[in-house]
């Protein structure tokens, strides 16, 4: 229907549609602005210790928040199913050539999809590309500092899609030392015969033996992939030893000590895959299973807006900055384990090799799902998770903590021990709390003593106080306003 000014609807509605698309997010929707600014105010007043977050810089959330979301781009370089790609193309060019500069590979030997919406899709796609609906593959398990796509299930149930679509075997550390238990890899992946083995964690503070895993896949024919995610801004920066020399494929997120924005890559071999004892070679054909997986087979549209994002951080990633940045984060870490030993703390195999540790609470009585929720009312942030030999996952013993995003802000070392001091203090409330409580008392009845015991909530108004104050003083990346 025309209405008398020539539209289908009314002029002044038009107008006012016109003025919508041009207001700032403040003026447009103050609902989620606010949501948006108390989530900054969380941010900035509270210590992040969460060992996969980060802080993004402002050039990456400029880009991300860039004209590149409004993009379709089905397809890779040169061969779209869109017109009008020729900038994304150009994007998406730069942000591969960046991968790989700045994993130091060489493009005749490595390739890489820099297309993955995140690191879950990502690894499901290596999944799909390399192994046969239902064929074996091995990670380390989810209890034992893996990561869920790695094949998690429990006796009662497959957790992980990569446990309902493939057969997953996983490998375990030693629960008296914390470290991968590679002996028993070793047996177990004879016997299995896995056609995938990952090698790749989610809380593990020691370095991977990448050549020793190398030699298992060997014995059984397997690839080897590494899900760098933790640490793949370590490895960028050269402080931690690199999994390419030893892998097949490496998969990442952006956005942990790479901190970038939310995004996934895949690298993968090109080039000779073996030479056969009559000097026949077998060639690698990863690029095109790897690169149809992603795109048509589990993804639509790149997400142009996050392939922008990861490309300003991996020029940030080549800078002698971030390596002193990465360098630093390895300190804290360091500096964090070693006041939390002092004051009397358990930390599992003893400290770290990266950017994360993982405190065990069994010998203090108590557990991480407890001490989690006080340090959260202290404005600490961090995540309950299992210790290596711990009964059930439902009440996990112990706290991971990660240097990378409170470095990101400044801290040294020093501050570092200050931080230590904050968490035990909140600790100390943990048990105090539990002291006048069944020890059979559920994580609930837990939660409603702490809310309602008034001597506790005046501890925890203190110390939330103090770390506030403390958390104040380093400057926050990011945009200005959000
Ligand atoms: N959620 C991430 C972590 O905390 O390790 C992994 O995806």
């Amino acid at each position: 229907m025309s209405l008398t000014n020539g539209h289908c609807v009314s002029k002044e509605t038009w107008d006012c549609h016109n003025k919508m698309m041009l207001e700032p997010l403040a003026v447009n929707d103050p609902d989620v602005f606010s949501i948006i600014k108390k989530e900054k105010h969380r941010q900035t007043y509270g210590l992040e210790l969460i060992a996969s977050e980060n802080f993004a810089s402002r050039a990456v959330l400029e880009a991300l928040g860039s004209c590149m979301n409004n993009k379709y781009s089905e397809g890779y370089p040169g061969q779209r199913y869109y017109g009008g790609t020729e900038h994304v193309d150009e994007l998406e060019r730069l942000c591969q050539l960046r991968a790989l500069e700045a994993f130091g590979l060489n493009s005749e030997k490595w390739g890489v999809n820099v297309q993955p919406y995140s690191g879950s899709p990502a690894n499901f796609a290596v999944y799909t590309a390399v192994v046969e609906p239902h064929g074996r593959i091995m990670g380390l398990d989810l209890p034992d500092g893996g990561h869920l796509t790695h094949g998690f299930m429990t006796e009662k149930k497959k957790i992980s899609a990569t446990s309902i679509f493939f057969e997953s075997m996983p490998y375990k550390v030693n629960p008296d030392t914390g470290y991968i238990d590679y002996d028993r890899l070793q047996e177990n992946a004879k016997l299995f015969h896995p056609k995938l083995i990952i090698a790749g964690t989610s809380c593990y503070s020691r370095n991977i033996d990448y050549a020793r895993m190398r030699q298992i896949a060997n014995e059984n024919g397997a690839y080897l992939m590494a899900d760098m995610a933790h640490i793949s801004g370590l490895i960028a920066a050269g402080v931690v030893p690199s999994p390419f020399e030893h892998c097949d494929i490496v998969s990442t997120t952006t956005h942990k000590t790479l901190r970038g924005c939310r995004a996934g890559l895949i690298f993968f071999r090109k080039g000779v895959r073996s030479v056969d004892a009559k000097g026949k070679e077998t060639m690698y054909n990863l690029e095109s299973l790897i690169n149809q997986a992603v795109f048509p087979g589990l993804q639509g549209g790149p997400h142009n807006h996050a392939i922008a994002g990861v490309a300003v951080a991996l020029k940030q990633a080549m800078t002698p900055e971030f390596k002193a940045y990465q360098t630093q984060v390895l300190a804290n870490c360091k500096a964090l384990s070693n006041a939390l030993i002092d004051h009397g703390y358990k930390i599992v195999t003893g400290g770290s090799d990266n950017h994360l540790i993982l405190l065990d609470l069994r010998t203090k009585g108590t557990d991480g799902g407890r001490a989690e929720k006080v340090l959260e009312a202290c404005a600490i942030a961090c995540n309950k998770n299992t210790c290596p030999g711990d009964k059930s996952a439902l009440r996990p013993s112990g706290l991971r903590f990660g240097s990378p995003a409170l470095t990101s802000r400044g801290l040294i070392e020093e501050d570092f021990k200050k931080v230590a001091e904050f968490i035990h203090k909140g600790i100390v409330v943990t048990l105090e709390v539990q002291k006048t409580m069944d020890p059979k008392a559920t994580l609930k009845e837990f939660v409603q003593a702490l809310s309602q015991g008034e001597k506790f909530q005046q501890q925890i108004s203190g110390i939330r106080a103090e770390v506030e104050a403390f958390a104040a003083q380093f400057p926050m990346p990011g945009l200005p306003e959000l």
